[in-house]
């Protein structure tokens, strides 16, 4: 994997050491590490059926390595500049919110104010996103549905998070604090769109974001509106996780790099999953009838290639192109809006 740690210092934090003790003094150390994360457990197992055996998976064994070493800096830099903020917003994918949501988050941010944004909706299945919505206020989880591309749903964010810090505002008014600055902290998995999420919330294009994990290097703190200052944070994902289709649900839409597992594989993947969503957008796209969706999904990817005149010398069907090329599509949706998981 290729990501590089070159940026370390946190820019420009408007907290000193010193001024941290102002949050630090509130927050429960001990009882944040032992905290278990609140809705992932909960959630039931996603209903789309998990991918079935194909003729690739004997020949390939897909051990995805994607926790590099500077992402455990990140961690605990987090646990760190948690003393400095008075909430957290954990900014997760729409089309997998189980997936995309670190289990370490919620515990590493037990006793803050918090609220989840479930972002690239506009790539998501609407009834799926309201579903989502409805599941996690349901956990007592303040969420909003945004889309960080267009704005749509941004505007709500800075009143639910003045209701949710209104006791805080008024007990620092009552010290005596005029105009108090909230401050919040930015957290999520690889280019899921924290910074993305800052400019559309500020107006301005100050934060370096752009389709690919790992843009964000170092915190960096933003003024986004009247009284609120925002932390932007590099992407977090966690070492460990038992179950292998979180990993390449996260390759899917982009969190991690694909360069990390075979593409042939990921892609094969991602049609079994495709072949039972059925999307008309994924089918008018490589123009595929519904018998073809019968197909084992390496044979169909290899009518896709052909599809697509996709072929090496000797005219058959070039499988590595076809499978970038589906991965892409996927990614910018052109296989229609689609959640993969559900609650
Ligand atoms: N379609 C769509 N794309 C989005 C949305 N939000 C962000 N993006 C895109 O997602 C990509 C990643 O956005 P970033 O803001 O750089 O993501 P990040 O979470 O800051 O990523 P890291 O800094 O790498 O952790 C960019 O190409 C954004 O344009 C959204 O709501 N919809
Ligand atoms: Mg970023």
């Amino acid at each position: 994997m290729s990501y590089k740690n070159t940026k370390k210092s946190s820019k420009g934090s408007p907290r000193s050491s010193k001024q941290g003790g102002r949050s630090g003094a509130r927050m429960n150390a001990k009882s944040t590490k032992q905290q278990k994360p609140d809705f992932t457990k909960a959630a039931k197992p996603v209903k789309v059926k998990k991918p079935k055996k194909t003729a690739a998976d004997s020949e390939h064994t897909q051990v995805i390595q994607w926790y590099p070493g500077h992402m455990t800096k990140t961690k605990r830099r987090i646990e760190k500049d948690l003393k400095l903020v008075d909430a957290v917003a954990e900014i997760i994918d729409a089309r997998i919110p189980i997936s995309s949501r670190n289990p370490d988050i919620a515990s590493l941010t037990t006793g803050k104010p918090r609220i989840v944004l479930l972002n690239k909706c506009d790539m998501a299945d609407r009834s799926s996103t309201a579903k989502w919505v409805e599941y996690l206020r349901s956990e007592n989880v303040r969420a909003i549905p945004v889309d960080c591309k267009s704005g749509r749903g941004v505007d709500k964010f800075v009143p639910v998070l003045s209701e949710l810090l209104s006791k805080r505002i008024e007990s620092y008014k009552a010290k005596g604090m005029i105009n108090p600055t909230m401050r919040v902290m930015i957290v999520g998995i690889p280019n899921v769109g924290k910074s993305t999420f800052i400019n559309r919330i500020s107006k301005k294009n100050k934060a370096v974001s752009a389709d690919r994990p790992g843009v964000t290097r170092g915190n960096q703190w933003f003024t986004v509106a009247k009284g609120f200052e925002m932390l932007d944070t590099p992407g977090v994902l966690w070492p460990k996780f038992e179950d292998q289709t979180v990993g390449e649900r996260l390759a899917f839409t982009g969190a991690i790099k694909s360069d990390v597992m075979d593409t042939e594989l990921l892609a094969v993947r991602l049609l079994d999953l495709l072949k039972e969503l059925d999307t008309p957008e994924f089918k008018e796209r490589y123009k595929l009838s519904d018998d073809d969706l019968k197909m084992q999904s390496y044979e169909l990817l290899e009518l896709i290639a052909k599809h697509r005149g996709m072929l090496i010398s000797g005219g058959e069907p070039d499988t590595e192109r076809a499978a970038y090329t589906l991965l892409d599509e996927f990614r910018a949706a052109k296989l229609g809006r689609v959640t993969l998981e559900l609650p």
